[in-house]
């Protein structure tokens, strides 16, 4: 008998399936459902209240583009805060940068990076690297208390429905600019202006409101919602294309798959319907 998973997306009444070989863990945290499956041409894949996280055979896109597109933005990256990203994806590629001295993740739940360290160490394992800090606490209390100061976060969240939900308002916006450096910059997972346009304009607007510059810049991954993905970049003073860091980039060298220097400037291209989104949010 064969067995397959499907996300359905309720907020436009579609689904995405995928053939399943085995369910390798499932279980429930104090917070939430986890569960990583086998799957038949996706490879492993993590699952966070029956929500696709990340599948081994496209999570380089979203790992990439949230952390090289803000870190090749900045001079000197050297203190970033990943907030959620438990899976250890985010840690990994920032991980990758020597300018970066020391990487906080702070996401609330410490069973999914047990989880991710066990069945998918490929994603997880620079959660172990020594100039990773991991506390398992609440994002949205960290950055109303911490006095640490930061040259970038990246918010690598879920949803904004149920545990991600805080990490997507005002309040929050305005607690990680007070946190960042005079020339810090913001990135977070923005969603799919296809599926769930509404909440791209949420996200769009409350940036607006907080940070000095804000846009949005894309990817494909195909297996989240509609296959096309947004990210917010919110900025106190540099300009993702303007301050490309075009020899830290070409000096670093780095073997990525989907992330280089003609797409850091591509990728901030939108298509019509997605600007007039962000315009009329
Ligand atoms: N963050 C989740 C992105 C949202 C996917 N949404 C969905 N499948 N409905 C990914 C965490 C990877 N580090």
């Amino acid at each position: 008998m064969s067995l397959r998973f499907t996300e359905e997306y309720p907020e436009v009444g579609a689904a995405f399936s995928m053939d399943v070989k085995r369910i390798l863990f499932s279980g429930r945290s104090a917070f939430q459902k986890i569960t990583v499956i086998e799957t038949v041409h996706l490879g492993k894949v993590l699952l966070i209240d029956d929500r696709v996280m990340l599948t081994e055979v496209d999570e380089f896109v979203y790992h990439e583009m949230i952390s090289h597109v803000p870190l090749y933005s900045h001079p000197g990256p050297r203190n970033v805060l990943v907030i959620g990203g438990g899976d250890g994806g985010t840690v990994r590629e920032v991980a990758k940068h020597p300018e970066v001295e020391h990487i906080d993740l702070i996401d609330i739940d410490r069973q999914v990076s047990e989880v991710c360290l066990e069945y998918l160490p490929g994603v997880a394992h620079k959660l172990l690297a020594e100039k990773v800090n991991c506390r398992f606490e609440d994002g949205i209390a960290y950055v109303k208390q911490t006095k640490k100061k930061y040259d970038v976060i990246i918010v690598d969240s879920t949803d904004p429905v149920s545990v991600g939900e805080g990490l997507f308002t005002e309040d929050f916006y305005r607690d990680c600019l007070e946190i960042l450096n005079e020339d810090g910059i913001l990135v977070n997972q923005a969603e799919s202006p296809a599926f769930t346009g509404e909440w791209v304009q949420q996200i769009a607007r409350k940036l607006h409101n907080i940070f000095p510059w804000s846009s949005f810049y894309q990817a494909h991954i195909p297996s989240y919602p509609s296959g096309h993905w947004l990210f917010g970049f919110a900025s106190k003073k540099y300009h993702p294309e303007k301050d490309f860091q075009e020899s830290h980039y070409h000096l670093h060298n780095l073997d990525l798959k989907y992330y280089n220097s003609d797409l850091h400037f591509a990728a901030f291209a939108l298509p019509n319907f997605v600007r007039n989104l962000i315009e009329e949010a």
